[in-house]
């Protein structure tokens, strides 16, 4: 019996979640102790830090991880170990793994903004260092010391680009002069994040080729909403809202411009169509991903959405929730700052987390007017220049609002970008 084998007979994984402070890894930690597994929360607090470089913030309050995690125990007698180590240091990737032998990683851990990406050479290094190292780290980590471990890495959908054929689940069958072959899905991303996600899933997928790991990479949609049941428990372990335009992701733009009366900014035509998802439904498919394990030598691929709108839909969408909380605003077609196709076909493939099991939670209108009525409440902290133009054109990076927030120093995480110094190899875990 491997030890993944054993662990599902225990019916309890021993989990560590990578990027735990974030968005996405902070309720999925709380959701995997819900459910009885045994977590260890890892992030490098990395985030804050380029919140800061940046002047922007979450407009719900985020707590520190030791606080988080703490009124977690106290109210769920569940306990989840944190620790803060970076991805970058691989000496802390190997201590990490090597202590803990986890049954599957789930990998959160990365830069995730296109516009962050595209300020200028130093946001392009940063974020594809960032991302490719920490994630060739972990997998010599597995490699060396979990090779049994199921890694659960989150990729995006934004790999794929707007192809005009129809998007398939990781592979495409090629008959090229009269020969036959399953390939890897041609990738097409638009910024030097989502290039990033790609050089990832062609590393990870040939570590399971030469090495025999078992991966399932998640090609997710754009996540919208807050409202998960752990995190709804107590203040303290709410996940953070980006409005800004450099981490806000239109909806939540949308949402916040229609709090204030603001017009909605849809960048250039509106033609963009995107996959898009409910938090709780990214929650479930990764609990599916980890109740069903890739096998070993296995690189699986999942498109996680379940809905496809244009920006046109969801800012029609938005409008129509506003209307009904008794207010009217309006679509502004700005400039489009990036560099993408404005009208074009998109069929996507996500059958695979549906045959799984997978119960989609969709986009409708209540939950629209929860969330932009979530936003009247906290009128009063939201910045109100972030929620407006884009400060990073994809042509010539960042511009004037960029420059005004920005603070000059970008502190080059682990080492990085000293590409000979590693980290000191510290992992700090906390016990409560
Ligand atoms: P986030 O920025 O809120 O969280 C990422 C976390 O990773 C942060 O807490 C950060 O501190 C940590 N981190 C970054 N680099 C690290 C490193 N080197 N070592 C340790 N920790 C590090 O992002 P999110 O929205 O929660 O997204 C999580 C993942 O899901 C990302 O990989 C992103 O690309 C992917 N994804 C997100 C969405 C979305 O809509 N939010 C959609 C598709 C894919
Ligand atoms: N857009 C607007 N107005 C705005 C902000 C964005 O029209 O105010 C447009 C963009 O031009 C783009 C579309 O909305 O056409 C989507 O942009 P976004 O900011 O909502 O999302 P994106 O940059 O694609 O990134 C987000 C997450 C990223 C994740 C990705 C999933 O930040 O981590 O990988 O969604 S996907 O789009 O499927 O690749």
């Amino acid at each position: 019996m491997t030890r993944m084998q054993m662990a599902q007979s225990r019916g309890t994984l021993k989990v560590m979640v990578l990027g735990a402070d974030g968005y996405l890894g902070w309720p999925m930690s709380l959701h995997l102790s819900a459910l009885g597994h045994q977590v260890t929360a890892v992030d490098n607090l990395v985030r804050r830090q380029w919140d800061e470089h940046g002047g922007t913030r979450s407009l719900a309050p985020i707590r520190s991880m030791e606080r988080r995690v703490a009124t977690w125990q106290a109210l769920s007698g569940r306990y989840i170990q944190w620790a803060q180590a970076d991805l970058c240091d691989h000496e802390a990737v190997y201590d990490l793994i090597g202590r803990h032998r986890p049954d599957a990683v789930i990998h959160f851990a990365e830069q995730r903004s296109a516009p962050f990406s595209m300020v200028d050479r130093e946001h392009a290094v940063l974020t594809q260092m960032n991302n490719v190292l920490g994630t060739l780290n972990l997998l010599f980590a597995l490699h060396e010391l979990a090779p049994d471990c199921h890694l659960v890495k989150l990729g995006t959908m934004g790999e794929y680009g707007t192809p005009n054929i129809d998007i398939e689940e990781g592979y495409l069958e090629v008959e090229h002069n009269g020969r036959r072959d399953r390939l890897p899905y041609p990738k097409q991303p638009g910024s030097f994040y989502h290039l990033s996600k790609v050089h990832d899933s062609h590393n990870i997928m040939f570590a399971c080729r030469i090495w025999g790991l078992r991966a399932t990479d998640l090609n997710q949609g754009v996540v919208y909403g807050l409202a998960t049941p752990e995190c709804g428990r107590h203040p303290d372990l709410q996940t953070r809202f980006d409005y800004d335009s450099v981490w806000g992701t239109a909806l939540n733009r949308f949402c916040a411009q229609a709090a204030i009366g603001e017009p909605l900014t849809v960048y250039g035509k509106g033609g963009q169509t995107r996959g898009y998802l409910d938090i709780r439904d990214t929650l479930a498919c990764i609990t599916l991903a980890l109740e069903h394990p890739a096998d070993p030598g296995e690189f699986r691929v999942f498109n996680q959405f379940t809905e496809q709108f244009s920006l046109n839909e969801l800012a029609e969408k938005v409008l129509a929730a506003r209307a009904k909380l008794g207010l009217q605003t309006r679509v502004e077609h700005l400039p489009n700052p990036r560099v993408e196709n404005e009208d074009h076909y998109y069929n996507a493939k996500h059958q695979g987390l549906l045959d799984l099991g997978l119960q989609p939670h969709l986009l409708e209108e209540t939950l629209l007017e929860g969330l932009i009525t979530w936003v009247e409440e906290r009128v009063g902290d939201l910045d109100p220049v972030l929620l407006q133009r884009p400060s990073v054109d994809w042509r010539t990076g960042g511009n004037a609002v960029w420059r005004r927030y920005a603070t000059q120093s970008l502190e080059a995480p682990g080492g990085v970008l000293a590409l000979g110094e590693a980290g000191d190899g510290s992992v700090e875990e906390v016990a409560i």
